[in-house]
């Protein structure tokens, strides 16, 4: 299992390559370049740019977190085609440039959702919440003003003030999408770029939807271990592969995490694994907690466990933390608690390495 941290980039990150390169058993970063647009080609020299900086720094760049698909490739719009070609172009490029997977998501409109980016846990450290209750409030008519209305305190990711006037007619291009459409469109895209991904030797991992279940009334189509393996299903090759987030499908309790390891794994499509705890509280309201299995919901020894036992030897991140020690920083992704995950993982790692 090689460890790395997600790194937003000198201009975007609070967190600095030489602190990530300081965390005990780092190998590198999972990167990108955020401010091309989803259906765009990345640069070359761009490419290079990125890895030259994070290979400056001691650190290994071979996981893009991520290539984002595009809302007509989500849609199977007339431009899908167009965007496939440059998401083409973008593998073989990251290839060439030494990367090994690539994580994206075939969430709708929306990447991860919460009600709040800094609710108070009791040892006085801030967090990220979801409470169905309050999301359940925000219609799909509604959305923009609530967006507008919250835009100064609380950016999720696509949630951007660019893309607010768009949200109400993608609502409505998203309303006529079942989860079959979305599969079927998920699988055109997979069996278009397949074959690139075999030639230049780079995985796709597709992360779960953010919390496993719909929200806004949006399709969703990788929420539990069945949709796992309809997913791994629509196309045989190994690079058609998963990126396993403990804290997200551990969200909803019926998900037997180490089961999906397992599976995943056997299968050889398991490329990437983000580790997190969660707490949850009642059905469908959480909190992100520490890493420690005794302040969350989800069993930690036991996922490392299924990854030790299986043979993974992919790669994979501590995903959000804690704001802690008066940390000021993008929410979930400060240095300190992702750090403490990382020395709690190695721990446990170890132990079970030595038996
Ligand atoms: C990440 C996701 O911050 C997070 O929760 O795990 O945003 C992830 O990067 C995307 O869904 C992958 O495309
Ligand atoms: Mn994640």
């Amino acid at each position: 299992m090689k460890m790395i941290m997600r790194w937003f980039g000198e201009e975007n990150d609070t967190v600095t390559l030489q602190q990530i390169r300081q965390v005990p058993n780092i190998d590198g970063v999972a990167g990108a370049l955020h401010h091309i647009p989803a259906g765009e080609a990345w640069p070359m020299d761009e490419i290079l740019a990125l890895k030259k900086s994070i290979n400056d720094a001691g650190l290994q760049f071979e996981v893009v977190e991520s290539v984002n698909v595009s809302d007509a490739i989500k849609l199977g719009s007339p431009e899908r085609d167009a965007h496939i070609e440059n998401y083409k172009l973008t593998i073989s490029r990251l290839a060439e440039a030494g990367v090994k997977v690539i994580c994206y998501n075939f969430m709708p409109v929306f990447d991860w959702t919460r009600s709040s980016l800094d609710a108070p846990l009791p040892d006085g450290s801030q967090t990220m919440e979801y409470n169905e209750s309050i999301i359940a409030e925000i219609k799909p008519d509604t959305i923009a003003d609530y967006m507008l209305e919250k835009a100064e305190t609380y950016s999720l990711p696509g949630w951007e003030p660019e893309r607010m006037a768009k949200i109400v007619d993608l609502f409505s291009k998203f309303s006529v999408i079942t989860e079959e459409k979305l599969r079927e469109n998920l699988k055109y895209f997979l069996d278009a770029i397949m074959p690139v991904c075999e030639e230049t030797g780079v995985a796709m991992a597709i992360h779960p939807d953010d919390p496993p279940w719909s929200v806004f009334g949006l399709p969703r189509i990788f929420k539990n271990q069945g949709d796992m393996e309809a997913i791994m299903a629509l196309n045989e090759n190994r690079m058609n592969g998963i990126t396993l987030c403990t804290g997200c499908l551990g969200s909803h309790p019926d998900n037997d995490i180490p089961a999906m390891i397992e599976s995943a794994v056997s299968k050889g499509k398991l490329h990437f694994v983000h580790i997190r705890n969660i707490r949850i509280t009642k059905p469908r309201y959480f909190r992100e907690v520490s890493h420690f299995s005794g302040d969350g919901s989800l069993d930690m020894f036991a996922i490392l466990k299924a990854l030790y036992q299986s043979g993974f030897d992919g790669y994979a991140r501590p995903d959000h933390g804690r704001m802690i020690w008066g940390e000021q920083a993008r929410p979930g992704y400060g240095l300190y608690d992702r750090a403490l995950g990382i020395a709690y993982i190695n721990g446990i790692w170890e132990a079970l390495e030595k038996g």
